[in-house]
């Protein structure tokens, strides 16, 4: 802006000189007035031309919105997102056409050079420092899942690009696109404070800083504004998908089990959560058998066809105690994910306790039923458990 205006008063300086005879008052004053036509005009110009790209671009920023609407990828417009650091731009009108050029900005990664006016971005927009996100990976294939996609949440909603660690298990068994092996600077880690609670403060991460997030995340709200995605992020590699969905066939087909039945996963944790005293003293627990059959029971009342197909670390004690025609079991010595793919050819579940059965339900996405008395009320697990945001609303407690 100040280059322009220095360049357009440097000619009027030429002109006023070569007029020569006139006297030094009157020749002040014409400066003067001249001055100041030149300096609104100027402004006028620049104030024309901003919001002459500014109109240009809003086409373009209604289909960003649009994008915004299908992907909800940018949803954040929060004004600690948009970079107003020119303090310049004060009138209503200028503020506006400077978070709608940031919008622009973020949004599409445009370079200072993209847009047409040059004197505009160069001036108010240095060059966008990227931020990215990491988190540190811990426990099994549930609370993996669980990590993974509340770090894709919380990245998108900071329009921060999420990393991972390139060892990281998910990698081997997902189609999960995160890169790896970018060595971050300038990290500030977030540490989680309940395990099984949504907080609030993991969506308002300072954008100064990358981000290692600490933690388990374990909420259906880090990443609800980004389920579509997550389900493309989460499908399993097509080695695992061949696998599990030959075993699923051969199950129905053991059973003589006709092709349009109904068919509901039902996942039994027990192991750990039935003998490790230190766990059942943390507050996790194992459903008892009368659960499993009320939740069969819903089932089989809107579901005259339904037919269960069975997953446990304790398969032998399923077999003991559900015993009806409409049952099957898995019974090969499968790894977690591929037992875990097989049941996503589900149509609905019932899930006892743990985060493994928690992403068995959400990646089958029909009904679910789940044990309500998980965990143990007032135990130390409880404490830091919110059930509300940890299972989806649409979950059915029993
Ligand atoms: C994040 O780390 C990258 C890679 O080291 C660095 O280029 C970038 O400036 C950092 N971002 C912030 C916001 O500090
Ligand atoms: C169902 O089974 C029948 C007979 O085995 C087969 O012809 C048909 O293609 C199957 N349909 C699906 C959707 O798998
Ligand atoms: C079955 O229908 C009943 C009555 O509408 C309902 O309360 C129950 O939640 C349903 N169960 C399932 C698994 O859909
Ligand atoms: C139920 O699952 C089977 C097997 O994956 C599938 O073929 C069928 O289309 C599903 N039924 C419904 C109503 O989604
Ligand atoms: C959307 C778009 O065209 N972005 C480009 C802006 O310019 C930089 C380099 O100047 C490119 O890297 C971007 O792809």
């Amino acid at each position: 802006m100040h280059g322009l205006l220095k360049r357009r008063v440097g000619l009027h300086c030429i002109s006023i000189k070569t007029a020569g005879s006139v006297r030094m008052k009157k020749v002040l004053l014409l400066m003067l007035t001249f001055g100041v036509c030149i300096f609104v005009y100027s402004f006028l110009i620049d104030w024309n031309t901003m919001y002459g790209v500014i109109k240009d671009k809003l086409p373009k920023l209604n289909q960003f919105g649009q994008y915004r609407q299908h992907t909800t990828t940018y949803s954040n417009t929060s004004p600690e997102l948009l970079r107003t650091n020119d303090q310049s731009l004060t009138t209503g009108k200028m503020i506006v056409s400077t978070k709608l050029l940031n919008k622009l900005y973020l949004e599409k990664s445009l370079m200072p050079g993209n847009l047409t006016n040059s004197i505009v971005t160069t001036t108010h927009f240095p060059i966008k420092e990227k931020n990215y996100i990491t988190i540190t990976f811990q426990g099994r294939l549930g609370n993996l899942l669980f990590e993974y996609a509340s770090l894709y949440g919380i990245a998108k909603h900071h329009n921060m690009i999420p990393v991972i660690d390139k060892r990281c298990h998910l990698k081997k068994v997902l189609k999960i696109s995160a890169t790896s092996g970018q060595q971050l600077a300038n990290v500030k880690r977030y540490n989680e404070v309940k395990g099984c609670t949504f907080e609030k403060n993991a969506f308002n991460l300072d954008r100064q800083y990358n981000w290692t997030l600490n933690g388990y995340f374990q909420s259906w709200k880090y990443f609800v504004d980004n389920s579509e995605q997550i389900r493309k992020e989460l499908q399993f590699k097509d080695s695992i998908q061949h696998v599990a969905f030959n075993q699923f066939r051969e199950i129905l087909n053991l059973k003589g089990i006709s092709n349009r039945s109904t068919y509901i996963a039902v996942h039994v944790r027990r192991g750990d959560m039935v003998h490790s005293s230190v766990m059942t003293k943390y507050g996790y627990t194992s459903a008892d058998k009368r659960y499993i059959d009320n939740a069969m029971a819903s089932f089989q009342l809107n579901f005259s066809n339904a037919f269960f197909i069975f997953s446990s670390d304790d398969i032998s004690w399923c077999k003991t105690h559900f015993t009806k025609e409409n049952t099957a079991f898995i019974l090969q010595k499968n790894s977690p994910e591929v037992d875990m793919a097989i049941m996503t050819n589900c149509n609905h579940s019932i899930i006892t306790t743990g985060s493994y059965g928690w992403w068995v339900a959400w990646l089958i996405g029909g009904k679910t039923i789940y044990y309500k008395k998980y965990p143990v009320k007032g135990s130390e697990l409880d404490k830091v458990f919110n059930s509300e945001t940890y299972r989806p609303p649409s979950w059915i407690a029993l």
